[in-house]
């Protein structure tokens, strides 16, 4: 189902309003993530410690999500993307990413143009 947009579609209680998004190629995604932890950070560990706030060994959606929208990662995709990184490099399958896990991402996402 994932195609190049991502579509979201909010309520105000009488009118639906329709949102598209253009979602990233992992590329893209990748890029952002670099730029993110070169300007803030000294490495991907710091980067991982930083955004693991609830200090145990995995960063969890909720926090990779966070590290995707301060990388500028756009508001509907950032979901999308943290499922997806999540579902691909999980590999305990304990549903978010340890450090072993993050690492590979990273490296691996350099590696894939696509979703
Ligand atoms: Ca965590
Ligand atoms: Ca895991």
């Amino acid at each position: 189902m994932f195609g190049d947009k991502a579509l979201k579609i909010i309520f105000d209680g009488r009118h639906p309003y329709i949102y598209q998004q253009k979602m990233p190629s992992k590329k893209e995604i990748l890029n952002k993530l670099k730029i993110l932890i070169a300007r803030k950070f000294d490495s991907d560990k710091e980067a991982f410690d930083f955004f693991n706030k609830n200090g145990n060994t995995t960063l969890e959606k909720s926090e990779l999500k966070k590290l995707l929208q301060d990388a500028g990662v756009g508001w509907i995709t950032d979901e999308i993307a943290a499922r997806q990184i999540i579902a691909k490099f999980d590999d305990d399958k304990n549903s978010s990413l340890s450090w072993k896990e993050f690492k590979k991402a990273i490296k691996a996402l350099a590696d894939e143009e696509n979703w």
